[in-house]
Order: structure tokens, then sequence, then C-alpha cells
């Protein structure tokens, strides 16, 4: 097993990297900006190193400074946890070149997945159900995407390559528009992304987004955890997870995992990963893969029984995978709440000091965050503090539980979207459950404009 670990995070994703250490008998090194001297991981770490001031540019995304950590500290390996450099193919290369264990999947894998023209290329040709597009990247010729767009069918999407996550895209419901807006979107993936190359695939009016969790060991094995679905959102940020996808039947989960671990396996995929998918009209379309741990791999662990960060750290160890294929049962229904210092109406984000905090409990209720009363929310990151996470036997079980438990929740000083996730919850809609992605964001329109009508 590894020895000692640098954590190359913060907030709640480092807590709960140090507890799967710490249950591993690991020793750990938090790594924090001078505003997160106070986190709780950074307090219950066995070492911990000052990396910076806050901006991330000069802290948690600074390589030279996380890696000299590593080395000041004689640690073995570095966890990126989300976010930050844990999809930087840079980055893993570097740490891997400076002699330490980069927590994740190789440098060239990471690549390959950050190219999306490449990365569904390599899908594809792995048996991995795609998107009908332009299969690679669009050329200068109008006449030609003219051609590639009525071939597929209106409305088609146009993508950046270097995007993801919903950045660098544009619907296009006509060909008098469809020349200028692929212009538009190389214009201004060249300025995000330094890469000004897209590709185009049939925009799906009214789909679900389902992803599918993998782990695999680099050594030839993989498995699949079954599936999550993260279909409550809000411009691109992902608002309620749950586990399993309402739906989904257990042939379809079967058939769909099958072909993730072969493409796993296929192109030696080493880690934790998930493969993100629409889901529309009973079909997988799939969209990108992510190569690190996700917000909400929680929901599957409570379904599987299986402690995903630990999984990862006896990979990076180079232990074979010890659970196989037949081992995972799902069992039950989890659902998670992000927890976000925001305005709940108008999301603006809320930083400050919380002056309580109690967190819920029970059976089946995991709270998973860093926050304890006194604790000051910087406004230098992502506003999220916690997840709330139950299971149950059941959806409807889930459901009330996680109505009792957002209840009991205590954030004080500070506003939360905690009134926003009651609404979700006690929303009919979502408690048939099987919405699609702009469920949320109707929902939210149509309460605006009555509130609107009465105030
Ligand atoms: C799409 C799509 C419809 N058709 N691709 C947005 C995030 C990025 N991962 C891909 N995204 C989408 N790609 C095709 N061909 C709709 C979206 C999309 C979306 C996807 C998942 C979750 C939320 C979303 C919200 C808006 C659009």
């Amino acid at each position: 097993m590894l020895d000692k670990v640098v954590i190359a995070n913060r907030g709640e994703i480092a807590l709960r990297i140090l507890r799967a250490c710490h249950s591993l008998g690991i020793r750990t090194v938090a790594v924090h900006s001078t505003v997160d001297r106070n986190l709780k991981h950074v307090a219950m770490a066995d070492e911990s190193v000052c990396i910076g001031p806050a901006p991330s540019a000069q802290s948690y995304l600074n390589m030279a400074q996380i890696i000299a950590a590593a080395e000041v500290t004689d640690a073995q390996a570095i966890h990126p946890g989300y976010g930050f450099l844990a999809e930087n193919a840079d980055f893993a290369e570097r740490v891997e070149e400076s002699g330490f264990i980069f927590i994740g999947p190789k440098a060239d894998t990471i690549r390959l997945m950050g190219d999306k023209v490449e990365a569904i290329r390599a899908m594809k040709e792995a048996g991995v159900p795609c998107v009908p597009g332009s299969g690679g990247p669009l050329g200068d010729d109008p006449a030609e995407n003219v051609r590639i767009a009525r071939e597929i069918g209106y409305p088609v999407i146009v993508k950046a390559s270097g995007g993801g996550g919903g950045r660098g895209m544009r619907v296009v419901q006509t060909e008098a528009a469809l020349v200028n807006a692929i212009a538009t979107t190389k214009a201004e993936a060249k300025a995000a992304f330094g890469n000004d190359m897209v590709y185009m695939e049939k925009f799906l009016e009214n789909p679900r987004h389902v992803e599918i969790q993998v782990l695999a060991d680099g050594q030839g094995n993989a498995i699949h955890l079954g599936e999550r679905d993260c279909s409550m959102q809000r411009r691109h940020q992902k608002v309620v997870e749950e586990a399993p996808a309402p739906g989904i039947t257990p042939e379809l989960r079967a058939q769909i995992g099958k072909v993730c671990v072969e493409a796993c396996i296929r192109i030696g995929y080493r880690g934790a990963g998930t493969f993100e998918f629409l889901f529309e009209d009973g079909r997988f379309y799939f969209i990108e893969m992510n190569t690190r741990i996700q917000v909400e791999h929680p929901v599957t662990e409570m379904v599987t029984g299986i402690d995903l960060i630990r999984e990862q750290l006896m990979i990076a160890a180079g232990q074979k995978l010890s659970i196989r294929q037949e081992d995972i049962v799902l069992s039950g229904h989890a659902i998670e709440c992000r927890i976000n210092a925001e305005d709940p109406d108008t999301f603006m984000p809320s930083p400050g000091q919380v002056s309580h905090f109690h967190a819920p409990g029970g059976p089946g209720v995991r709270v998973d965050s860093h926050v304890y009363e006194g604790y000051r929310v910087p406004p230098n990151y992502d506003s999220m503090i916690g997840k709330l996470i139950v299971h149950g036997p059941d959806r409807e079980t889930a459901i009330c539980r996680m109505r009792v438990a957002l209840s009991e929740m205590v954030v004080d000083g500070i506003r939360t979207n905690i009134p926003l996730q009651q609404r979700i919850m006690a929303d009919v809609g979502f408690q048939q459950g099987g919405q699609n992605i702009h469920y949320l964001e109707k929902r939210l329109k149509e309460q605006k404009e009555k509130s609107l009508s009465i105030g």
C-alpha cells in the first residue's frame, strides 16, 4: 500500500480523500492556500503545507508548488480530487516525471479524453454508442459542413473539441445559421481553449444525463458500478444526483455497462472513470468521458457499498482489482443534494462565516462536508460547501429521508440552497422521476414568473 499521499484539493473532497487514506493506514499531507489554513482536513492531516495565496492559479493550480510539497514531505503519491488539476494531462505527466504516483489514469489517457473529437473516435472504435455526428473535426469548406449537417439532420450542435462540461457549444436550428455558428464557435474555442477545433452532432432535444461509473486497474481488469442520473441541473451545474437512474432496467444497465468495461480494457484505462451519456428514447449516446473521481460519486458508493476513493488508492498502489463484476450488487436507492453557499433564489454566491452548523443524521443519511461552526466560507472558490446523501430501500423512501434530513440541517450565517433543495424534493415531477436535463430550469423559470406576477 502507499505510505503517504498529498491531497491536492480543498473542501469536502479533500476531507473525503483524507478519510479514505486514514482508513487504509496511509499518512496524509494537506496542501492549502493562505485563506484555507482553517480547513477541517488541514487540521486532521498528518502534515500540511501552505502552497500559496488565495487565488487558485497561485495555489491549487500551482503544479510546481504541489510537486514541491510532495518532495519536502517525502510523499509517494498525489490525489488531485476533482476540478483544479484533476484532468490536467500535463500535471499528471509532471507528477510522474518527478517520481510520484498520480492517482488517476495515465497522462496520455487524460489527454485523449480532453480532446473530445479523439475521445469520441476512440469510443466509437471500441463499440460505445455515440451521437450521430461529423465523426471528426469540421473543415473550412462551408459547402462540406452544410452537407454534413444535412446528413445528420437539424437541429445540430457544434461543439469545441477542447471544451466539455457545457463550455464551447452552440445549437444550430437551420441551415441559414450554420456557417456563422461554426465560425463563432471556432473563434470562442480559440479564445477559451487555445484550440479552434470543432465538431458537429445531432442535437438531442430532450435527453437525460445518465453516466456510468467504472473502475479499472490498468492491468486488463475493469468493472462497472452502474449508473447515476444527473439530469437535475442548472447552467451545467448539477444540483441533485441519484443512483440508480429511474427506469433503467437491469438488462439495459448490464448491456451499457459491458460496453463501457470493454472500452476501458481496450484503451488500457486505469483508475476511476465516468462515461457520460445522453439517454433518450431508451438509447444511450456517449458524449464525454471524465477521468477523475466525481462530485456525485457517493450515490454510487451508497448503492454498491464500495468505497471508490479506497479503490482509487489501491489501484494507484499497483494492486489488481479485487472486486469482480459478479460482486457488484445494487441495493436500494441513493440521492445526493449539493449544498451550496448561495442565494436560493438568485443563485448569487454567499460566502461568509457559518454561525451555526448542525448536520442531519439517522438511518441512511450521510453528510460529506468540511463545514463546522465558525468556519468562514471564502469567496475565492466554488460555492459548494457539502453534499447531503441519503440511501433507502427504494426511491420513495430515499426522497422522504432527504426531506427530513434537509429540514434538520442548519447552516446559519450564510445563505444556502437548502430551501431550493426542499422545493425540488417536494416537486411532483421530481418525485415521478426520469425528468430530462431541461426540467429544473423550466420549473425555476415558471416559479420566477409566478412570484413576479404576485409580487
Ligand atoms: C448535447 C446536448 C444535446 N445533444 N449534445 C452539455 C454539457 C456537455 N457535457 C454536453 N452537453 C450537451 N450535449 C447533443 N448532441 C445537450 C447537452 C446539454 C446538457 C447535457 C448534460 C447535462 C445538462 C445539459 C444541459 C444543456 C445541454
